[in-house]
């Protein structure tokens, strides 16, 4: 099997796991937090750069690698790994969130989805069999069944539909894997909010067997207390030796929260793409940096922080940057808000490991003032 998760620890106070899931580009710690490199880069990152923060998984695209490149151009570097200069865990998409997220213009029949190219405006067809034979050219060590994830508020109707379209697509992506010893593929449970059809989407996936599962069709736009509802229920459904995965989400009040429902795994572009206009995660809550009042403020974006943009650079020079269009401003609030997030999961796991999960989380969301009204 090419993927296994060992589960190290419960914690006593929350229930959250602290485990280490084996790829065969080596192993990760989780609870963690998979940095996005959409176009098989991590905007503006360098591969070194990631490692000196700590990232041990990255996550990119089957979509955007399809359209380009191509996935013949990535097979024929030797897979992503070498194409893209990483030699950790990769983790590619399906593109099947992708295709409902950026396509208008969409069908979705049985046999896959027809839908315009978000570039071109070309005609484009994308199955599970497609995103299986895209996802073993590009060679990632994790890939993603193909799914639909229907929008919020969907009716109770529709979504059973769309759960068992998505079982039927998890079989045929089971079928047309063919790399299964070097490449693990997870299923998706779908089903909104609606309790029955989790656990008939969940009950259809563990039959057949994956190696890991997520839990998709959240963060869509539903509030935070039903994204947390959903996981009370949805969680234990899943197999406590196979790695979870909650996808698309990364604020760090959903990282804890998710890790406290048993959650291993997390992705999101929210450190990146805030990063680039200026918005940096801080232990005291969110700080925009282009804001007028830091032009004179000499001292690092966050004291409490010691990664390399808050050792060596201050607020007003950020913003200085930033407001200028210099790239290096984005990089060094782009490094900061992944170290941010990198360091927050390594906090949660020696919490985990401490059985102190729960006092973690008061601390940590007064201090970043989720608390307040
Ligand atoms: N399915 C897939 N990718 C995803 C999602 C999903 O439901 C989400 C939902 N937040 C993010 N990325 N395949
Ligand atoms: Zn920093």
């Amino acid at each position: 099997m090419a993927i296994t998760y060992e589960l190290k620890k419960v914690c006593k106070q929350t229930g959250a796991r602290l485990g280490t899931v084996h790829t065969p580009h080596g192993s990760f710690d989780t609870p963690v937090f998979m940095p996005v490199g959409t176009l098989a880069t991590v905007k503006t990152m360098s591969p070194e750069e990631l490692n000196e923060i700590g990232a041990n998984i990255i996550l990119s695209n089957t979509y955007h690698l399809w359209l380009r490149p191509g996935e013949d151009i990535i097979k024929e570097a030797g897979g992503l790994h070498q194409f893209m200069n990483w030699d950790k865990p990769i983790l590619t998409d399906s593109g099947g969130f992708q295709v409902f997220s950026l396509s208008d213009m969409r069908e979705i029949k049985e046999e896959g989805v027809h839908f315009r190219n978000h570039i071109s405006g070309a005609k484009l067809f994308l199955s599970p069999e497609k995103a299986m034979h895209i996802q073993n050219d590009l060679g990632s060590d994790i890939m993603m069944a193909f799914d639909e994830c229907p929008p919020y508020p969907a009716s109770f109707e529709y979504m059973k539909k769309s759960v068992e379209r998505t079982s039927r697509w998890a079989e045929r992506c089971l079928a047309a894997h063919q790399r299964p010893t070097e490449q693990g593929l997870f299923g998706i449970v779908q089903g909104g909010e609606y309790e029955e059809l989790r656990k008939q989407s969940a009950r259809d996936l563990v039959s057949l067997d994956f190696p890991g599962y997520a839990i998709g069709g959240l963060s869509v736009g539903e509030p935070k207390d039903v994204m947390n509802k959903v996981l009370d229920f949805t969680t234990h459904l899943l197999p406590d030796e196979k790695p979870r995965y909650l996808m698309g989400v990364g604020s760090p009040d959903s990282l804890i929260d998710g890790a406290i429902r048993g959650i291993d795994m997390f992705d999101c572009v929210l450190p990146t793409r805030i990063a680039r206009n200026g918005t940096c995660m801080t232990s005291n809550g969110r700080l925009v940096v282009r804001n007028a009042k830091f032009a004179r403020d000499f001292t690092p974006i966050d004291e409490n922080c010691d990664c390399y943009t808050c050792r060596n650079y201050t607020k007003a020079y950020i913003r200085h940057l930033i407001k200028a269009n210099e790239t290096f401003g984005i990089r060094l609030t782009t490094y900061h808000n992944l170290y941010f997030l990198v360091k927050l999961m390594e906090q949660v796991r020696e919490a985990i490991a401490e059985d102190r999960l729960g006092d973690f989380r008061e601390e940590f969301f007064e201090r970043y003032g989720f608390n307040k009204p």
